[in-house]
């Protein structure tokens, strides 16, 4: 099977905690190649912007005050079946939830403080990569 894309970020909890780096090989370890990194601070209309699909729900304010909160990096990832292979290592939203070994259950904080965004579809992978990144910074 060809290789795909998907987009990550890692948020601003782990980025405080230094766990850059960790959350990174832990994807690497599982079959994921990092194509393109930068680390940002969002703007309040980015993150709004980003997560616009997310306005109606009542923890949109607080979702987005948490992703400005700090610096993010923005990741395309690649490998085989890219966006499942990403959200399996990723782990449910809720660390609470996340089985053994996923990147939320090993250093998530809360429900919102989770660490890791994950792409849910292919679809929104390629709206959410060039949401953070120009075709010329993806170097696979
Ligand atoms: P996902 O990140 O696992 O795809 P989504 O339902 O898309 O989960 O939610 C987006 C983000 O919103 C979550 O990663 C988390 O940071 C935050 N979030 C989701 N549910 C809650 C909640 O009930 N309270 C506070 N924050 C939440
Ligand atoms: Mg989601």
């Amino acid at each position: 099977m060809a290789a795909t894309r998907t987009f990550s970020i890692i948020k601003p909890d782990a980025t405080k905690r230094n766990l850059t780096g960790k959350v990174t090989q832990m994807l690497e370890d599982a079959g994921l190649r990092v194509v393109a990194s930068k680390r940002i601070q969002m703007t309040r209309a980015q993150a709004e912007g980003f997560y616009a699909v997310h306005s109606e729900r009542p923890f949109f304010g607080e979702l987005v005050d948490f992703m400005i909160s700090g610096p993010v990096v923005v990741q395309v990832l690649e490998g085989e079946n890219a966006m499942q292979r990403n959200r399996d290592i990723m782990g449910a939203t809720n660390p609470a939830d996340a089985a053994p070994g996923t990147i939320r259950k090993e250093v998530a904080e809360s429900i919102e403080a989770n660490s890791v965004h994950g792409s849910d579809s292919d679809e929104n992978a390629a709206i959410e990569i060039a949401y953070f990144f120009n075709e010329d910074e993806i170097v696979g």
